[in-house]
Formats: C-alpha cells, sequence, structure tokens
C-alpha cells in the first residue's frame, strides 16, 4: 500500500515539472511578501518575472538558522499573523528557539506528508500508534499525532518519558507501532529486557526513528530488543518537522525517500557551498515548494548526507542516506577530524552505557582536550544501588564503574586515534531540550 501513489510513483519528468511551477510559484509568493527575501533577491538580481526555476535555484543563495534568529519571532512568515494555524521551535539546549508557522494549509500538508511516512514505515490504517515524541512546541508529538489520524490510526498520545506508563501502555493497548527517538527506543528495550517481559505480552511491530542521528548498530538493537522493524524518518523544524524523508519497512538500509513534490533538496560542498557530484556527502539544502505561513528557500540544514535515485524500488522519488553528522557538528581535535557519531558507534558496542552522551572539546593553552560525558544504564546505578548523581568520587570507589571507564576510554583511542577524558554520569544528568534531544557536541574552545 502507498499512502498517495499517483504522487509517490509520479515518474521523474513529470515530478520535475510539478517541481519546476510550484519552485517559480513560490520565489513570486516570498518575493510579494517576505521583506528578507525581497532584500535577498535584490542584492542577487533575482526577479520572480524572469526566474528560470530550478537550473536558476543556486543563484538565490542560502537561508540560514542565524537568519531565523535575526528576524525572531515572526519577521520570515509571509501571512499576517491571524492566518497561521499553529507555531512551533526548534529549540536547541542554548540560544534563542527559532519559530515556525503553519496555515490550516501547510498544516493539511503535513499531515500528508506524515500519512506517506508511516505506510512507508508499515503502518495500516485501524493499527494503533504509540506516539514517544514530545508534544508541545517541538515537532515531533503533534506532527506525527496528525499524520497517523488522517492515515486512520488509533493514536496513544503518550509524548516523550515516563518509561513506566510507556511499558504499561505497550502491554494493555497493544500497539502496532511505536514513534520515539532512536535512543529512547534503545531505553524501552533495554527496560523490556530488564523486567524480563515476555515477547508475547508486546504486540509491536514497527517503529519510526528519528529526530537524532543513529546506526545500523541501534536498528539491530532495537529491532531485536522490542521485535520490530525499525526506519528511519527524518525532518527539521525549518522546513516542517518530522516527515520530510522516511525509509521503506521493505528497503531498509538503502536509504530515506525524500517527498520531493513537497521538498526539493540539494546536497552541496560544505566548504564552497557548491554542488557535489551526483550521489556525494555533502550539506544537505531544502526548499520548501508549497508552505504558505513560512516559504524557505535553500534552507543550509548543516546535515550531512547524500541523495540517490534507486529505479530498482516502490516508489520515484529520491533516496537520502542517513545522516552523518552535522557540518557543524564535526571537530577538529589536535588536527583529527571527527564526528561525535564515531563515539556513538563505541558505544552501542558496550554494556551498561546508555545512548545519551556529549562531546566537550576545550582548549588548555593550545592543547585541545575533549571529554565525553556518558550516561550510565539506569539498570547498572540501580543494581550497584547508586541513587545519587554519579560524581567522579564515587565511580573511583566502584571497581566496574571505574573499569568501565577505562574499557571506553581505551576504546575511543583505539578507533578515533584521540585520547578523551571519559566521565560517567547518572541518567537525566546531561541537559535536554523540550524534544528529548541533547546536543552531541559542545565546542567551547576560544578559536576554532
Ligand atoms: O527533530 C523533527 C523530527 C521529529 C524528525 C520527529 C523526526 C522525528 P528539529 O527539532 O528541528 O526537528 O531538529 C532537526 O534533527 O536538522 C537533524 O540534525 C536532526 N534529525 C532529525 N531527524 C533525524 C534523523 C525534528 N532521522 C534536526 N536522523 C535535523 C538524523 C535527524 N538526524
Amino acid at each position: 500500500m502507498l499512502f498517495n501513489p499517483a504522487i509517490e510513483q509520479l515518474p521523474l519528468p513529470q515530478l520535475r515539472k510539478l517541481q519546476n511551477a510550484r519552485l517559480r510559484e513560490q520565489v513570486a509568493y516570498v518575493q510579494a511578501r517576505v521583506p528578507f527575501y525581497q532584500r535577498k533577491f535584490a542584492a542577487a538580481g533575482i526577479d520572480a518575472a524572469t526566474f528560470r526555476g530550478l537550473e536558476a535555484l543556486t543563484k538565490l543563495g542560502f537561508t540560514k538558522k542565524t537568519d531565523f534568529r535575526d528576524n525572531y519571532p515572526f519577521g520570515l512568515f509571509a501571512v499576517p499573523e491571524h492566518e497561521v494555524a499553529r507555531l512551533h521551535c526548534s529549540s536547541g539546549t542554548t540560544g534563542k528557539a527559532t519559530v515556525v508557522g503553519y496555515t490550516a494549509h501547510d498544516l493539511e500538508i503535513f499531515s500528508e506528508v506524515v500519512a506517506r511516512s508511516l505506510v512507508a514505515a508499515g503502518c495500516r490504517p485501524g493499527m494503533k500508534l504509540q506516539n514517544a515524541y514530545g508534544y508541545g512546541l517541538f515537532t515531533g508529538g503533534l506532527g506525527i499525532h496528525y499524520g497517523a489520524e488522517k492515515l486512520g490510526l488509533t493514536v496513544i498520545p503518550v509524548s516523550g518519558g515516563s518509561t513506566d506508563r510507556q511499558l504499561q501502555l505497550l502491554q494493555d493497548f497493544r500497539p502496532e507501532i511505536l514513534c520515539a527517538t532512536p535512543s529512547y527506543a534503545q531505553v524501552l528495550a533495554e527496560e523490556i529486557h530488564r523486567r524480563g517481559i515476555a515477547p508475547e505480552a508486546i504486540n509491536l511491530r514497527y517503529a519510526a526513528l528519528g529526530a537524532e542521528p543513529w546506526t545500523e548498530a541501534i536498528r539491530q538493537q532495537v529491532e531485536a530488543g522490542l521485535h520490530v522493524q525499525a526506519t528511519n524518518i527524518y525532518g527539521l523544524s525549518e522546513i516542517l518537522g518530522p516527515g520530510i524523508s522516511q525509509e521503506d519497512v521493505d528497503e531498509r538500509g538503502t536509504g530515506s525517500y525524500l517527498w520531493e513534490d513537497h521538498f526539493y533538496p540539494e546536497i552541496v560542498d560544505r566548504e564552497t557551498g557548491e554542488p557535489v557530484p551526483a550521489g556525494e556527502l555533502g550539506v544537505l539544502v531544502l526548499s520548501t515548494l508549497t508552505k504558505k505561513a513560512m516559504p524557505i528557500l535553500r534552507y543550509w540544514t548543516g546535515d550531512i548526507t547524500n541523495l540517490y535515485y534507486d529505479h530498482s524500488v516502490k516508489r520515484t522519488h529520491v533516496k537520502m542516506g542517513p545522516i552523518r553528522g552535522r557540518a557543524d557538528d564535526m571537530l577538529i581535535i589536535r588536527g583529527v577530524n571527527f564526528f561525535p557519531t564515531q563515539v556513538e558507534d563505541i558505544i552501542s558496542g558496550l554494556a551498561h552505557i546508555s545512548p545519551y552522551y556529549q562531546v566537550v572539546a576545550t582548549r588548555r593553552g593550545s592543547l585541545d582536550e575533549v571529554a565525553v560525558n556518558v550516561e550510565v544504564a539506569e539498570s547498572l546505578l540501580r543494581e550497584l544501588g547508586l541513587y545519587a548523581p554519579l560524581t567522579d568520587e564515587l565511580v573511583q570507589q566502584h571497581d566496574y564503574l571505574r573499569q568501565l571507564q577505562g574499557t571506553f576510554a581505551k576504546k575511543i583511542k583505539d578507533n578515533i586515534g584521540l585520547s578523551m577524558r571519559v566521565n560517567l554520569l547518572s541518567h537525566g544528568q546531561l541537559p535536554r531540550s523540550e524534544g528529548g534531544k541533547l546536543s552531541h557536541v559542545q565546542d567551547l574552545r576560544e578559536v576554532k
């Protein structure tokens, strides 16, 4: 089953034609309504009346996160405030929130692409979906919620956290689908194992995981622990929210379909901003083609990935590889480039370490120093009878924790080639944003 076969299987030449027409319309729309784009177009010598569509797109320059901050809160809106039906925010754990707005029409499209995504993830009308993405200003909760309703699912809007309640509902309501961040899905899998909950007690079949980078190793753990088929769902508030791209459950590991009729993707070189050769890695840049409240052209997502067409498959839309990191997350430490996902790969091979970690870079004199702060699995601390927040002193007093710290540091050194200090923490010690995410990198060095 496809949610919208006519569009999802639209032959490429027609899809391009549709994108071209929509892009030209969107360019004319922002030129008439958004001072930020009026200024940008004037500076680049662009006029909607003569704009040639996709082939001229790169002339537009980029829209960046700072443009949202500079126009806080409503400066990028293309409609009067009373036409905005909903507001969301993309809030990091630091800094001013990024505000995004939607008209009723935008919310319809939001639900449509999420419904398409959920079908690709394995959902069928009549199934029940437990939604463990945070409800609130974060786009994950409500975004999935309305798409699931549009598809005809029964939604269990439990929101993030409260592991006891999540597990209770999984057993009592017996949903077939779980939507959660991959790290929270790992926590649930671990708790099910620890509590000895029998596989038959839970009826899950599918999990749509996203909102943060994850790896094949995490997929295997979640699939084995929750007895599901786990797919990737990607999105970002500035462009919409979840549902910009989604992996098909039968094509797991081959990339996520990006819904090209509403979002036009490009991959550019992180240094030069120029398009990279087809299929190569670079920064994902997205343009909205149909948004009314807050149309955004050439948004620099900062997410590193690649795009390719896979002609042997169910849909015609382009596929996006997994997010390999963020352009601004990459750290150069004593000359070595590394992405925090490399630390994540090591974590997924270690018992008793949770997926919650943060890499902190500092500089002492002219020397870079890196610490990895990571939360230990709750179950281990309970076994050790440790209920107070972990401190280095406590870690040194417990042989097992000291060894765990040493093993982790050694693996980092062996695999990444850098010495990093490992700080073990208790669950909840690292700061999370409202969406339950935590930023995996903090670069506190003065000279970058
Ligand atoms: O995280 C929207 C979302 C909600 C997506 C639920 C999927 C599921 P933001 O809070 O604006 O929006 O954060 C967007 O999160 O630029 C990526 O860096 C990261 N991200 C989102 N999905 C994925 C994914 C939501 N599947 C930022 N894989 C994006 C890797 C992801 N990173």
